[in-house]
């Protein structure tokens, strides 16, 4: 596909194509493995995409076919969390894990190679993964000193099941593509050759719908299992709709023009 760059960065590479914004983890010789750098380039795309109002679906991937993404860079790894140019610890993927559930556009994992630890919670938090049939998968925590009890764990055992999450955090074993797609924990699977030809098409299907009606399923999707956040976004997008409406305006146009609101002509639906 003739992808063309938006913006230069030095870990990611991130493109479009027809609707689709593309935010590709570019480390192949680590597995992908992302620093703070990676994550705060991630963070920008990510905004940018939900900005950009050509843009209606975001492809979340790693580059080179081998991995997704191995997780935060145990090499940057320091005292307190992983370490950036700053000097300063980080543990910033957790706020792209926000930025992923609270985008309204829907964003898909394309999974090919490695989805491991922290890398495997990034397909976990994206609204739909594609693996590929080399995709393995995988939690590493409490083999290598860590661990994500947020989404990782709780909206893991949302899809998996309590029983299933719990094995794959306390045994660190690592999945096959068909044994991932056996406990829902991803779409669909195909051959390595039509990772990308079948995600697009998807993509594409997804285009097609109506881009109110994909924010609010998004949005009330969140809203059962985010408490308070979740329907707080849900309401934000029912302010929305209420704003586009005549009613919503009379009483703004009542306020700047200095008079009592009318409301009397509105329905009052049963
Ligand atoms: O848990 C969190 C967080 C929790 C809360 C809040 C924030 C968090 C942020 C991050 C994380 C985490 O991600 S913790 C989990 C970190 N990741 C891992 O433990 C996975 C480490 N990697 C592996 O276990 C393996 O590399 C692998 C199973 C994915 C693949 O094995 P394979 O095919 O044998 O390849 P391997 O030779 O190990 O890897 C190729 C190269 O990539 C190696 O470098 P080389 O020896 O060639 O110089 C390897 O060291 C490097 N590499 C792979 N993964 C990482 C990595 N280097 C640094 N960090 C990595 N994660």
């Amino acid at each position: 596909y003739p992808w063309q760059p938006l913006k230069e960065y030095q870990e990611i590479i991130f493109s479009y194509y027809k609707g689709i914004a593309k935010i590709s983890i570019n480390r192949p010789q680590k597995h992908n493995a992302f620093t703070p750098l990676t994550v705060q380039e991630m963070s920008e795309a990510m905004e940018l995409a939900r900005q950009n109002p050509e843009i209606g679906v975001i492809i979340l991937t790693g580059e080179g076919g081998q991995a997704f993404c191995s997780g935060g860079d145990q090499s940057v790894r320091g005292h307190g969390g992983y370490i950036g140019e700053d000097t300063v610890p980080r543990l910033n993927v957790l706020d792209l894990q926000m930025q992923i559930r609270r985008i309204p556009k829907p964003v898909i994992a394309m999974v090919a190679g490695w989805a491991i630890g922290g890398g495997h919670v990034l397909h976990v938090v994206c609204d739909l993964s594609i693996a590929a049939e080399n995709a393995r998968f995988g939690q590493t925590g409490p083999k290598v000193g860590s661990f994500d009890g947020g989404f990782g764990a709780s909206y893991l055992a949302r899809i998996v099941g309590q029983k299933k999450a719990r094995e794959i955090w306390f045994l660190c074993d690592q999945y096959n593509a068909q044994e991932a797609l056996d406990m829902g924990l991803v779409n669909k699977v195909v051959p390595l050759d039509k990772l990308e030809e079948t995600t697009v098409e998807w993509c594409g299907k997804i285009l097609e719908k109506s881009p109110l009606a994909l924010r609010m399923l998004k949005s009330a999707f969140n809203a059962e299992l985010d408490g308070q956040a979740g329907i707080q976004e849900l309401a934000g997008n029912a302010t929305l709709l209420y704003y586009l409406s005549d009613e919503a305006k009379e009483g703004k146009n009542a306020f700047m023009e200095k008079r009592q609101p009318d409301f009397s002509k509105y329905p009052k639906f049963p």
